[in-house]
């Protein structure tokens, strides 16, 4: 199982900003992307600049949210869009040397899309309801198996995935997961991510 995380300001103080990125990536997390929706791309560029050596120091696969300027002009590896995001290709070519183009998928009909279009990963969520992307309805976890079976692309399931919800999740057939505010939350993030690991590997 693989473990991305994101790093959602709307859960970081600005002044933590490097101790957190720097307590995930010591963590043993699979990638990681920043996520500011209430932030300009000015400070977006900022801050990207803070997480990129860190990820880089600790080799994890930096990604970001929303922007590929952004991740073009930090030599992030990739970019996140979200289906309102334009195509695909447009994304890829502003991403300019960034390896990884991942979208964000909510039914299989949208996952299917985005494998013909050429994504790298898809999310696929949100599966329980979550503050952490207001307004935007459960898909529940019985759609998990059989877009593992029709999209040969890393699906990473997210949406309300904590330590308690990650049994089902995985017993629905979830490969790899996404999981933001449980872990920003958590009082010590490298031994939450131990704990993630070890109910992954069960
Ligand atoms: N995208 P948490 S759900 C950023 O379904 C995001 O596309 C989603 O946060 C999607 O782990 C989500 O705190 C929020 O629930 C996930």
């Amino acid at each position: 199982m693989k473990l991305y995380s994101i790093l959602d300001l709307s859960y970081v103080d600005e002044e933590d900003i490097a101790i957190k990125a720097e307590s995930i990536c010591d963590s043993g997390i699979n990638m990681l992307q920043l996520r500011a929706k209430n932030h300009g791309p000015e400070r977006i560029l900022e801050i990207a600049k803070i997480v990129r050596p860190i990820c880089l120091k600790y080799k994890v696969p930096f990604i970001i949210n929303d922007y590929p300027e952004i991740a073009a002009e930090v030599s992030a590896d990739g970019v996140h869009i979200g289906q309102n995001d334009g195509e695909l290709e447009e994304a890829r070519n502003l991403a300019g040397n960034c390896k990884i183009v991942g979208r964000s998928t909510h039914c299989p009909e949208q996952a299917r899309k985005a494998h013909e279009e050429g994504a790298d990963y898809i999310g696929f969520g949100p599966l329980y309801p979550t503050a952490t992307k207001p307004g935007r309805s459960a898909i529940g976890l019985n759609e998990i198996a059989l877009v593992h079976n029709e999209v040969p692309l890393p699906i990473f399931c997210i949406g309300g995935i904590t330590e308690q919800t990650l049994p089902e999740v995985l017993n629905a057939g979830a490969q790899n997961v996404v999981i933001v505010s449980n872990l920003l939350q958590s009082e010590d993030i490298k031994s939450y991510v131990l704990r993630i690991q070890r109910i992954g590997k069960k």
